[in-house]
């Protein structure tokens, strides 16, 4: 291809939206690919929304033959008109034919609508961009305004009403869609209903092959999974399609091909960084953030990220004289990215001085020596969930340290006051990190919300004027959320939260956010952009959502309803209705919503789950597809209002489950309860699917594990069930149920032959439930399995002879674990004797016997039940037989002494004195006469 390194490099530097110093520093092949390069330039300077303005851009944009295409709207849909035209545009930049450069410039005015957009929208500062003037000029700017939003539906779902220019968005989607040849009915813009998600998968997956070393294909494919992004965010929930079409696109064969020759490895590292940031965001976007976990740490890999979270001392405020412990987040760039950034790391155009009381309340740290100390106080102690272990890698979301001895040497030596700056793709991860760990833990839980105050504060309180405006405000707004969920800074929360949403994206000079210094738009629009396609999205309507959901869960309804009214959010307003069961206010709401909006899938079913009305359900699911309204039918059939007349109907439950999870695939929920279903009725093969996804969503799910193995031992596939118990132990919580799981894993293992296994898992059981329940948690015959196997070993002969793991731990479950909880069983006892007498200690074989005897001979109801008398009878029995065989013995010191010298004696009591408690009731059973016997064959 011509210009192939020079197009490799353009399409680099846009997708890492460099600054524009940075780009034309390099040293350009001066006679090749100009226009393309001012264009990329002004991208990249913050000017996205004048690239339509350049002559040879308007030419073909607004040219006569384009009005005249664009004129069919309204006569024609909006959806067909803009497809003529974008046709129209494609084939006019490629002349009809394969043009790189026009089909690169083709891409670089998608990029632009798509970078206009979010300036409009997320990030500010706002621009002159005006579709209605360009593209419509005869028509209503609201009716464009309502038609394009229409545009923007899926899965049942409306995109938010009052966005800025959704045209913006609409075309570069379907630029992007069109740049990558995707058939009309397999478009997500204005979703085909009757294409399945697997046919547009497929789909996008044939294109990535085709077009796999394709460099202009490459980069449109990524940019378009960063348009679906965009699209998804100006959802009110996630869309399990556009997050699977991100996820096909974002193929690490994109990096390849865009990456510019292997001698510049600097570029190749910075771009699969942001792949991997990217992937993992999408995770996050679709509330799939257990997959997001490899992402991040294959992204602290490539950026060389040291992080670590450890404890410290720390003095809250000025005020607080007193020591409490705190986390602290410990995090070091690697040292040539975060100096060696050249140009980009220039300073940046807003100034951030953190000086406000209502904003600062920062921790001051003792050195992290004091950790250990710090553990033995016992007020407000930090527990830890997960040890750090250097040798396996980091795993979790926060690589957690508890004794200072293990932190990393390049970390223990910050000072944990003035941590070094990071750089900002760490930034950015470590936000992304407080994403994941927010989504998957319990909402607020304080041990969590300590870790998550950690994070924020490594990020905030860094001595810098360099950090982005973008990472900072995000900071900013989390630890605002983070201050609303205590009791004690909740008002200053709010404060905060209000603020930052009058603030951000408006110009102006306020206390909290930082100042902007007299730079131009330009400049501040292209910093804020740089980091947007890789921060998980928040539009700036949903701030203010958040701060209506807080609200919320405060329980001042009233100013949350205002916001939703003012914001026009209908659904959401109806559901905070219903959460204070006002319900005929909900209804209200959302009748007047589908009077004006009768296809809007979401409202209708939601008015179906408030009256439980499976007609409406349907209705929703025929017009749009909305997978939720399926799941509520599901619900519904599967557990049917007492007033509905309906039986539980696991078939239709099944079935309607069965279509939600066609639309989106990607929900747990869902696919637990599908499975559940599975296993109720039988169906084995469509559970084992079902918990297949499950885990494959959520790895550590040991709920979802355990049901796999329970479908799996249905279809007799053993060894595969026993895998799937082993990973649900690997994870399984302290929650009351997890003994069964245990239990189900003891069955497997021993049908296996897994006698390793089983005793670990018995030894489990025991420890776990034991000490509230007893030797009723005993499985006995499972132990004498595991002691007949252990005896059939042999005992070491050589004094010091290691025993083996087996041996080992059985010794340890049969003579520590088990006499700590029985009390009064026989077998168990001999059980125990019988291992100790294995290992030839005949002393401690006949203690046992001697506490069996005295367990069952001072039972309450020996007079008055037989069984018990006759157990005693047998315990008796036992005992004599062992001071007859065993009394002569070498004793436990082995210096001449015996193991009972007075056992005659003591075998003729034992039996004497059971006789004299059993006088009254017995002298006619079965047990007495063995005693009888007993008693003569001792005596002579
Ligand atoms: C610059 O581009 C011209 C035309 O494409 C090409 O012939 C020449 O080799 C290029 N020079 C460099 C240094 O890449
Ligand atoms: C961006 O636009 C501004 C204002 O029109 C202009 O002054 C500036 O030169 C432009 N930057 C670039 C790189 O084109
Ligand atoms: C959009 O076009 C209509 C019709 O010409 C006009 O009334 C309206 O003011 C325009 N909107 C803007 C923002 O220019
Ligand atoms: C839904 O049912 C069909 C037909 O039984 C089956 O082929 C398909 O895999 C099921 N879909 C899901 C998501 O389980
Ligand atoms: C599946 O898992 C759930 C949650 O752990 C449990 O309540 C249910 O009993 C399991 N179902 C079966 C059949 O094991
Ligand atoms: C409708 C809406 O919320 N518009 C906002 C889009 O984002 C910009 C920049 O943050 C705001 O100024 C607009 O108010």
């Amino acid at each position: 291809m011509e210009h192939e390194s020079e197009i490799r490099e353009i399409t680099s530097l846009l997708l890492l939206l460099v600054p524009r110093d940075t780009f034309a520093a390099r040293k350009w092949n001066a006679t090749g690919l100009l226009e393309i390069r001012k264009i990329a330039e002004e991208i990249l300077s913050g000017n996205a929304s004048k690239v339509v303005q350049r002559d040879e851009i308007s030419s073909i944009l607004f040219s006569d033959d384009s009005y005249s295409i664009l004129k069919s709207f309204p006569q024609h849909s909006l959806r067909d008109t803009l497809e003529s035209y974008v046709k129209h545009v494609l084939d006019t930049f490629t002349k009809g034919g394969a043009d790189i450069e026009g089909e690169l410039k083709f891409q670089l005015v998608a990029i632009s609508f798509l970078q206009s957009f979010l300036q409009l929208n997320f990030t500010g500062p706002s621009t002159t961009w005006n579709s209605n003037k360009s593209l419509f000029p005869d028509l209503e700017e609201d009716f464009v305004q309502k038609e394009s939003i229409k545009l923007l539906t899926i899965d049942g779902q409306s995109a938010y009403n009052l966005m800025s220019e959704p045209l913006l968005i609409v075309l570069a989607l379907l630029f992007f869609e069109k740049g990558s040849q995707i058939d009309y009915h397999k478009t997500l813009v204005n979703r085909n209903k009757d294409a399945t998600l697997e046919e547009l998968v497929d789909d996008t997956k044939s294109r990535l092959s085709f077009w796999k070393e394709d460099t202009i294909k490459s980069s449109l494919f990524w940019w378009r999974s960063r348009a679906l992004q965009i699209h998804s965010s100006l959802l009110s929930e996630e869309s399990g399609t556009l997050s699977a079409i991100t996820a096909v696109l974002l193929n690490i064969n994109i990096v390849d091909a865009v990456v510019p020759s292997v001698h510049n490895s600097d570029i190749r590292r910075k771009l699969q960084l942001i792949f991997c940031l990217e992937l993992a965001r999408n995770a996050v976007n679709s509330k799939t953030e257990h997959l997001a976990i490899p992402f991040i740490e294959k992204s602290r890999q490539i950026s060389d990220l040291n992080l670590v979270l450890t404890g410290a001392k720390a003095k809250r405020t000025k005020f607080q004289k007193v020591h409490n412990s705190a986390l602290v987040l410990l995090a070091k760039s690697e040292t040539d990215l975060s100096s060696g950034q050249g140009s980009e790391n220039k300073k940046s155009p807003e100034v951030f001085e953190l000086n406000s009381d209502l904003l600062l309340e920062r921790p001051e740290f003792e050195s992290l020596d004091d950790l250990e100390l710090q553990e033995e106080q016992d007020t407000k102690r930090i527990k830890f969930d997960s040890a750090y272990r250097p040798d396996e890698g980091m795993q979790s979301v926060l690589p957690i340290c508890t004794r200072a001895e293990d932190i990393p040497v390049e970390l223990k030596e910050l000072n944990p006051n003035e941590q070094p700056v990071l750089s900002d793709v760490d930034y950015v991860q470590l936000l992304l990190r407080y994403a994941i760990l927010k989504q998957t833990s319990p909402y607020n839980n304080p041990l969590i919300e300590e870790q998550l105050g950690a994070i924020i504060g490594r990020i905030l309180y860094t001595k810098s004027t360099n950090a982005n405006w973008l990472i900072f405000s995000r900071a900013l707004w989390e630890r605002s959320l983070l201050e609303t969920s205590k009791a004690r800074t909740v008002e200053r929360g709010i404060l905060q939260m209000t603020s930052l949403i009058e603030e951000i994206g408006i110009k102006i000079k306020t206390r909290i956010m930082p100042q902007a210094s007299d730079e131009s738009d330009e400049l501040l629009a292209s910093s804020r952009l740089r980091y947007i396609h890789q921060l998980p999205l928040l539009p700036q309507w949903t701030l203010d959502m958040k701060l209506a959901e807080k609200y919320m869960s405060l329980g001042i309804l009233r100013s949350a309803i205002e916001i939703y009214e003012r914001l026009q959010l209908p659904c959401e307003a109806a559901l905070c209705y219903v959460a204070v069961d006002e319900e005929q206010q909900a209804i209200q709401i959302l009748l007047r919503r589908l009077e004006e909006f009768p296809d809007d899938a979401r409202a209708i079913s939601i008015l179906g789950d408030i009256k439980q009305d499976p007609e409406l359900w349907l209705r929703a699911w025929a017009v749009g597809k909305y997978p939720r309204a399926k799941a509520s039918l599901s619900h519904y059939y599967y557990n049917p209002p007492a007033s509905s007349g309906e039986t539980k109907n696991i078939g239709l439950a099944i079935k309607h489950m069965n279509d939600s999870l066609s639309i989106n695939p990607l929900n747990y929920d869902n696919w637990f309860f599908y499975g559940c279903c599975g296993l109720e009725s039988g169906q084995f093969e469509l559970a084992s699917e079902a918990f297949t996804r499950c885990v494959s969503i959520d790895d550590m799910s040991s709920h979802a594990w355990s049901n796999l193995s329970t479908a799996l031992l249905k279809l007799d596939k053993t060894r595969p069930a026993f895998s799937a118990l082993k990973k649900a132990i690997r994870n399984v919580g302290e929650a009351d149920t997890s003994w069964k799981i245990y239990e189900n894993f003891v069955i497997v293992a021993a049908k296996l032959g897994e006698w390793n296994d089983v005793l670990f898992g018995v030894k489990e059981l025991v420890n776990s439930r034991g000490s509230k329940q007893g030797e009723k948690v005993v499985d006995i015959t499972m132990i004498e399995k595991l002691v007949q196997i252990l005896m059939e070993t042999e005992y070491p002969n050589e004094p010091n002879a290691r025993l083996t793991h087996y041996q080992e731990s059985c010794i340890d479950l049969v003579c520590n674990v088990l006499p700590n909880i029985i009390t009064s069983s026989a077998r168990c006892w001999r059980l125990v004797s019988k291992v100790e007498l294995w290992q030839r200690k005949p002393w401690a074989a006949l203690e046992c016997l001697e506490r069996a005897y005295r367990a069952l001979t001072q039972r309450t109801d020996l007079d008055t039940n037989e069984k018990t008398w006759n157990e005693a009878v047998e315990s008796c029995s036992d005992l004599v037989a062992a001071y007859v065989s065993l009394g002569e013995f070498p004793g436990r010191h082995n210096a001449g002494d015996v193991v009972c010298k007075d056992w005659k004696y003591k075998a003729r009591s034992a039996i004497r004195s059971l006789l004299s408690k059993g006088k009254a009731t017995w002298e006619d059973s079965e047990g007495w006469d063995k005693l009888q016997e007993l008693k003569e064959e001792v005596t002579n």
